[in-house]
């Protein structure tokens, strides 16, 4: 690719995109981190605000598009997927997979997504090439609603009351349990994992008939093992939030905390224990059937928003799956919420005294402590998605839906569905492969191919010991067997993007959709478990062409596969390219004086390091050991962002200038 026209193209495109309506455009760059803690890549944009004393892409639904461009300042191909949302075109990469190579973004080059926003709720943007998400390229990205649904029974002025807090969980520094501990985390360290990963499934020696068709008992314990699991970049972090005055008339007997809970690791699950006063609204984005429940399993990908009535400081912990043992101090880590001004005494039903622990500090007290140790104890299950219903029920009855069924297995160096994976290739390996895109497939690649309109299920056996966490891109799915209730459930379960798949003994669990993105094309489903992903553990569902007979609906690609199809489709997708390229050269050659200032004033072509420690590199040098550092909530907070916004936008200006 020429870089020099796709640039000036690029800086076009996002400059000319503020033109077409909708929200605010926001830029965001995709750079090199400080290298502390593994994390060697960021994004870092002015339009980030603080919530919870955290960076997240916080947009309203009024705004009515999401517009974004992403500038690469980082030495490999990058691209951006934002997890959960639905985008309704994907002809051109709008999703973030790397599907053709072209829909990547070379180092130098910036891309243009826009989406209209008909989702709301707590997502992400993570890098989806490889390792990337891990070495630190995710962002939480919350869609305010305007208001719940009619009849939710949490009313809209409540929700706008609640202070938000986010629960970011991550983890850090990566080794293989089969390896000693290191004292300290190196840089490429998740790529050494995987290849001593990759070396030990390929020595598995029983047979890949063996794996596929027989059942392995649970594991005891997780393939990689890692040195530190954090909350907002800190093992424990600390938020005040500062109520609003209020006159004693409307001052509430309590304050709302909307906790929003993202697994952002890359491995492990999270048992996350609840305070006893909260609720939980939302699954993935999605409105649920208002719940109280006293912990629940998140798993890497998923989400939840719960609100919290609190009348005292309250306290989140998150323990990583520890299978056999009592959870070690450096696999917890907890958000701790506090108020800056007292919360009224008056509790519905009478008073309180001050000081007291209330009912909103019930995970502070040593014994709760005791107990939540013992309850972590164990493996990631899917046991909620059979408690929770979606809000409001939609009428859909996936009775007369079609079936996949997919074994996962392990072993023989890949992880694989129905005994087959994908691989796709090493940002390494795409600076240095030309043309060639890479992308290897194992056996026959499994694709679902789907019409539009249809209704779909698919039920996953898990032959192997580990867990694994399925993720689908483009579509809702709903639960309607989980892998402890075999019976099938009324079709109410919560719309999700991403669901639990219990390791061991075969456990199954049945999700369905309906074919409804109206793009067409292919969509992946995935392990969202980044070393299981790039180990080959994927799938796509694609839309069958409106010529292809219904018939071969079921029939797997012959003997030029997936792979070759894949091939092709990027290779077609690079000549349209050179195309539109070839006929823009003259139009950019004579936009090269404007365009070329306007890219250097968006930041595009500036690729200079900078040491600025902020975001996960302030947050994380203070990670370990030591004492946590407070955030504030609030007005300040608003404040704060803006002030932070304006030094982002000084720093940019400086960068500029000779
Ligand atoms: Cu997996």
């Amino acid at each position: 690719m020429r870089a020099g026209p796709a640039l000036l193209l690029a800086a076009l495109a996002a400059l000319a995109a503020p033109a077409t309506g909708g929200g605010e455009h926001r830029t965001i760059w995709l750079e090199p981190g400080d290298e502390h803690l593994g994390v060697t890549l960021r994004m870092r944009s002015d339009a980030f605000s603080l919530v919870g004393g955290v960076r997240a892409l916080v947009v309203h639904e009024d705004e009515g598009e999401l517009r974004l461009t992403y500038c690469n300042r980082l030495a490999d191909h990058t691209i951006v997927h934002i997890h959960g949302i639905n985008p309704q075109e994907n002809g051109d990469g709008q999703d973030g997979f790397p599907l053709v190579r072209s829909w990547t973004i070379a180092p130098g080059e910036s891309k243009h997504v826009q989406y209209a926003l008909r989702q709301t709720g707590t997502y992400f943007l993570h890098s989806h090439l490889f390792m990337q998400q891990h070495h630190g390229l995710v962002m939480p990205l919350i869609i305010r609603e305007r208001a719940p649904p009619p009849g939710f029974g949490i009313g809209a002025a409540e929700l706008q009351r609640a202070h938000d807090a986010l629960v970011l969980l991550e983890e850090r520094c990566p080794y293989r349990e089969a390896d000693p501990k290191p004292a300290l985390c190196a840089s490429d360290q998740a790529e050494q994992v995987l290849q001593g990963m990759r070396h030990h499934w390929a020595k598995v020696e029983s047979s890949l008939e063996e794996t596929f068709q027989g059942c392995s008992d649970a594991g005891d314990g997780l393939d990689v093992q890692f040195l530190h699991h954090l909350v907002n970049g800190q093992q424990h972090y600390n938020l005040t939030i500062d109520p609003p005055q209020r006159p004693p008339q409307d001052t509430p007997a309590s304050e709302l905390v909307r906790v929003r809970i993202l697994n952002g690791a890359s491995m492990t699950s999270y048992k996350v224990f609840l305070p006893s006063n909260s609720t939980i609204i939302k699954a993935d984005g999605s409105w649920v059937v208002p719940q109280s429940l006293p912990h629940v399993w998140v798993g890497v990908g998923q989400r939840y928003e719960v609100l919290v009535r609190a009348t005292s400081a309250f306290m989140l912990s998150a323990a990583a799956e520890s299978f056999t043992h009592v959870p070690l101090p450096h696999e917890r880590a907890s958000l701790r919420v506090a108020f800056n001004t007292p919360v009224p005494d008056t509790a519905p039903g009478g008073r309180r005294s001050r000081g007291s622990s209330g009912s909103g500090s019930s995970s502070s007290g040593s014994t709760d402590v005791l107990d939540q140790l013992l309850a972590a104890t164990g493996t990631a299950d899917d046991s909620i998605d059979g408690v929770l219903e979606q809000f409001p029920p939609e009428a859909v009855s996936f009775a007369d839906a079609e079936n996949y069924t997919y074994r996962i297995t392990g072993h023989h160096g890949y992880m694989s569905l129905n005994g087959s994976g994908v691989i796709f290739p090493e940002p390494a390996a795409m600076r240095a492969g030309g043309g060639d895109y890479g992308v290897r497939c194992v056996g026959q690649p499994a694709e679902m191919v789907v019409r539009y309109g249809g209704k779909y299920c698919v039920t996953l056996i898990n032959a192997d010991a580990d867990a694994h966490v399925f993720h689908l891109h483009g579509h809702e799915m709903t639960t309607v067997e989980t892998s402890s209730a075999h019976a099938r459930r009324s079709q109410l379960a919560a719309w999700r993007d991403s669901v639990v798949v219990p390791g061991g003994n075969c456990a199954r669990r049945t999700v369905c959709f309906v074919a409804d993105n109206a793009a067409g094309g292919y969509w992946p489903m995935h392990c969202h478990m980044s070393y299981h992903l790039a180990a080959g553990m994927l799938l796509f569902l694609r839309y069958e062409e409106q010529s292809e007979a219904r018939g071969a609906r079921r029939e797997l690609p012959e003997a030029d596969g997936l792979c070759a199809r894949l091939a092709r489709l990027s290779r077609a997708h690079e000549l349209a390219q050179e195309k539109v390229r070839d006929w823009s050269i003259p139009l950019v050659v004579l936009a090269l004086m404007g365009a070329g200032a306007a890219c250097v004033a968006v930041g595009c072509v500036v690729r200079r390091r900078r040491k600025q420690a902020r975001y996960y590199n302030m947050s994380l040098s203070a990670a370990v050991g030591s004492a946590p550092v407070t955030h504030s909530s609030g007005e300040r907070e608003r404040e704060e962002s803006e002030r932070e916004r304006e030094r982002e936008r000084e720093r940019e200006r400086a960068m500029v200038m000779p």
